[in-house]
């Protein structure tokens, strides 16, 4: 994957400009993808990277399973494709959960004996269009950091296939899909506050262990459609594929090609190709948003003030009077305004242009936490549209006569 990809299903556009070959900064204060500093699991990390990454031809599944096993003490299995194409019904239409930029999802469920050790389960199984968005490269690294990470908020690698030049992932199934399905589609069901604030909670963990290893993996992709949700709205991360190691010892960043999506991508990383775990926080900063407005991060059908939603939300966000004008109306008016303020403000935050101004994921999930405990639910009815908007409906809601109902729960699908 070399030159810039483009066009996902949801219309967001991954960045791919290369910066790794020209780095700004002193070399004692760049991590650049060629450091062989050796901390912490890095090398071992490095060591299979550098074994699977060439020619498709090199790519073994019994020879990766080995040496994850080695390596990590991995429990993936390695599954054939006769295999997975049994459980999918040939890949039918439909078994389809869905289709991203980088191939398609489907249902699938494991019976009883289907192979020793793996307990009957439904399972998602992604079939990687290997001329997509994601190719060999991104398989890879979804494998080997899914393969060895484990958190109640990842969600789990069951195992991989790897032959010819098929790729394929069998993840754990999440009954409820993505957040992104639930926020900006129109038929689905408003999430009410606590639920958002649940999902951030959740997503907000996820990355902080990410964050937390002795050697910190920057996720990069962080963003609505890659956080699937549980049953009971647990949130878990997939979808690791452009994941990366961070900067080891002083190092301050990590050098590389820009690749993530509009819209979420801190912009130091953009213009310069430095990642580091800021990078993320400033991602997770606007899904944050994203959850108290209910808009996308970027709508270019919208007017040009208000396309860029960090943009047009800053100026709202630090007054709590004007707050309310950029609330998601779908919530019908129910949510604590002390706890949508502090999180617009830690969302602000977490935009900051300044990395060093972005709070650690630790604190963000200290800061979510503490907005539980407010019990002061406003029903604050017919506050929308504000001045600037002359549109009686948001979002696809008409907000004439209040919008004060009480919000079911989203059904789980049942496909
Ligand atoms: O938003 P969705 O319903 O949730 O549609 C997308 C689709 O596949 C393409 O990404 C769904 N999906 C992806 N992984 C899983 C999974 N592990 N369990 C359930 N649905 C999944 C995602």
């Amino acid at each position: 994957m070399t030159a810039a990809k483009c066009c996902s299903v949801e219309d967001s556009i991954i960045l791919g400009i290369n910066f790794s070959h020209k780095p700004k900064s002193k070399a004692h204060h760049n991590g650049s993808e060629s450091s062989s500093r050796p901390i912490g699991p890095m090398p071992s990390f490095r060591r299979l990277q550098v074994a699977y990454s060439g020619s498709l031809s090199t790519c073994s599944s019994q020879r990766i399973n080995e040496d994850l096993a080695q390596t990590f003490g991995s429990d993936l299995f390695d599954f054939q494709l006769v295999e997975l194409k049994g459980i999918t019904q040939n890949f039918s239409r439909s078994y389809l959960l869905g289709e991203g930029g980088f191939g398609k999802v489907h249902k699938a469920y494991v019976d009883e004996g289907f192979r020793p050790g793996l307990k009957p389960q439904a399972v998602a199984v992604k079939h990687l269009d290997i001329e997509g968005l994601q190719g060999h490269r991104e398989w890879l690294a979804e494998v080997i950091f899914l393969g060895q990470l484990r958190h109640p908020h990842l969600v789990k690698l069951i195992g991989y296939c790897c032959e010819e030049d098929e790729r394929l992932l069998v993840y754990e199934f999440m009954p409820r899909g993505s957040l992104e399905n639930h926020l900006f589609k129109r038929l689905s069901i408003s999430l009410p506050w606590g639920t958002r604030l649940k999902i951030a909670i959740g997503a907000a963990k996820g990355l902080a262990f990410l964050h937390g290893a002795e050697t910190p993996v920057i996720y990069r992709d962080f963003k609505t459609s890659n956080i699937l949700l549980d049953s009971d709205f647990t949130a878990k991360l997939s979808d690791f594929g452009l994941a990366k190691m961070g900067p080891e010892g002083s190092n301050t960043h990590v050098t590389t090609r820009v690749m993530g999506t509009y819209g979420y991508a801190a912009p130091e990383y953009v213009s310069t190709g430095h990642l580091t775990t800021k990078s993320d926080v400033y991602s997770f900063g606007v899904v944050l948003l994203e959850l108290l407005t209910g808009r996308r991060s970027m709508e270019k059908s919208r007017p040009k003030g208000e396309q860029h939603l960090v943009d047009w939300v800053r100026p709202y966000a630090s007054s709590s009077r004007r707050l309310r004008y950029i609330i998601d109306p779908r919530l019908g008016g129910q949510y604590s305004v002390k706890g949508a303020k502090e999180m617009a403000q830690l969302a602000i935050q977490c935009v900051s242009l300044n990395p060093k101004d972005r709070p650690k994921m630790p604190m963000v999930v200290e800061k979510l936490e503490g907005l539980q405990n407010y019990k002061d639910m406003a029903i604050t009815c017919g506050l929308w549209p504000p001045p600037t908007t002359k549109s009686s409906r948001v979002n696809g809601v008409s907000t004439k006569g209040g919008y004060c109902k009480p919000s079911p729960v989203a059904p789980i699908r049942k496909s």
